[in-house]
């Protein structure tokens, strides 16, 4: 029971802070999209940063693979009411692209839309995009992305296992199959914040959707 319980750590004011309102855990990893999981060919594959950035990019697959990668841990929590805690992500961190001067944003850049095979879309803010728990995963658990997850390229946001005042949004912010991204000075709601998602997607105010069904 402490193995369980030592799991929560404490954060600033002191409270556990782990598990979001009306999450429960899995230790499985299921997999939830609209659709059919595409067939990527890595021969193919591109990569686009395009609209408010100082000079558009397209990278190859090979490309893609020799930008600064790095590696996070974090807990995932996905609007269907599971959380899976400590899940081991690598790939590439917008920030460090933007700090090493590879992507150079606008400053009228205020949002970021995730573009995925099949036009599907997600949008965050600028600043989430560039946080520390926001990534272009290409690797879950030393292992590539499967198919199902996201092969080969996907975005992948949660919360810090030791601390959790970052602001965190729901997985489904998160887009699988992942092409490109593109900065605007307007928001422009993505596939499920169409369908009645919060836009917001904040697991800790349980933002899950926008309005009933
Ligand atoms: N391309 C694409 N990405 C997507 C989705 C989708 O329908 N298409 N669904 C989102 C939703 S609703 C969730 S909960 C997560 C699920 O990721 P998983 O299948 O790896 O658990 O993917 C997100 N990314
Ligand atoms: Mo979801």
């Amino acid at each position: 029971m402490s193995g369980f319980f030592s799991r929560f750590k404490k954060s600033g004011g002191g409270e556990p802070r782990r598990l979001p309102p009306g999450q429960s855990l899995t230790e499985k990893f299921p997999v939830f999209h609209y659709g059919s999981v595409p067939r990527v060919d890595l021969a193919e594959w591109d990569f686009r940063v395009f609209g408010l950035v100082e000079e558009d990019a397209r990278w190859t697959w090979e490309e893609f693979s020799r930008l600064p990668r790095r590696k996070v841990v974090l807990d995932i929590h996905c609007v269907t009411h599971w959380t899976k805690l400590d899940t081991e992500w690598e790939g590439v961190f917008v920030r460090d692209l933007v700090e090493e001067g590879i992507i150079k944003p606008k400053p009228e850049a205020k949002y970021v839309i995730q573009h995925c095979e099949n036009d599907f879309t997600e949008n965050l803010p600028i600043d989430l995009v560039m946080a520390d728990n926001f990534l272009l995963a290409t690797r879950y658990a030393g292992e590539p992305l499967t198919l199902e997850h996201g092969y080969p390229l996907r975005g992948v946001t949660g919360s810090f296992p030791d601390r959790s005042e970052e602001k965190t949004v729901y997985l489904w912010k998160g887009g699988k199959w992942l092409r490109g991204l593109e900065f605007r000075e307007r928001d422009r709601p993505g596939f499920w914040e169409g369908g009645g998602y919060h836009n917001e997607a904040d697991p800790w105010k349980e933002q899950r959707f926008s309005r009933q069904f």
